[in-house]
């Protein structure tokens, strides 16, 4: 059994869309970002960065936070979506540190000076919105030719990324402008896991659906 401590953002649904593709059992925890709950002592024990998304094995009581070591210890434990060695492990670390170093962070000062403070800062908004801009063209270059972000299959680089992709509205980035990013999400967007995932903890925030 595993517990998740989390939220409904980018980094949170990483790990709940993981948990439930894997079907590993887990008892989710909400911690409302919004109401400073990332500060509590108690949270704090487990998450010493003020951030969600945190998990803890009852198996072993390990604790982890960063949602891209939960994913590899979530894949390690499972088996699944994720290659263990050779060239198709490395590839896996490349395109994840990709998401952990790019991005998440790229993206997320995007939802905070495009959506969250539309127009109070003109220059950082032009500044993340370019580089997210440039992100989705690597992506959109890099899946010219591939249905996943591995070519070993369906993996956590995927389920790393999707959730950003999934707040492309508030990113204001067209996704049709995105066309092999668009296929991409288009396809990951149907998996009943990630469609449940998603509402983890419950909300009504719809997935953004490309004209
Ligand atoms: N690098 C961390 C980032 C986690 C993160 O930024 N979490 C956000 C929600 S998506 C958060 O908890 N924010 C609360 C805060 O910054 O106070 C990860 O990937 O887990």
């Amino acid at each position: 059994m595993i517990d998740l401590y989390s939220w409904f953002t980018p980094n949170g649904r990483k790990v709940s869309i993981m948990l439930e593709e894997t079907g590993l059992e887990y008892q989710v925890h909400p911690i409302a970002i919004n109401k400073g709950e990332q500060n509590d002592p108690e949270f704090l024990k487990i998450g010493p960065n003020n951030k969600i998304p945190v998990i803890v094995d009852r198996n072993n009581g390990l604790s982890i936070m960063e949602s891209g070591a939960i994913l590899q210890y979530l894949g390690q434990k499972s088996g699944k979506f994720m290659p263990i060695d050779g060239d198709d492990y490395w590839k896996m670390q490349e395109w994840l540190m990709f998401q952990m170093a790019s991005v998440g962070p790229m993206m997320g000062q995007v939802h905070t000076f495009v959506h969250y403070q539309e127009g109070k800062n003109v220059e950082a908004s032009e500044r993340y919105i370019n580089e997210t801009k440039r992100i989705y063209g690597v992506m959109d270059n890099h899946l010219t030719d591939r249905e996943y972000f591995l070519d070993w299959g369906y993996s956590i680089v995927d389920i790393a990324i999707f959730p950003w992709v999934g707040r492309c509205d508030w990113q204001t980035i067209d996704l049709n402008e995105y066309e092999n990013v668009k296929r991409w999400y288009l396809n990951i967007k149907e998996r009943p896991a990630v469609i449940r995932g998603w509402n983890i903890p419950e909300n009504d925030q719809p997935m953004p659906m490309p004209s």
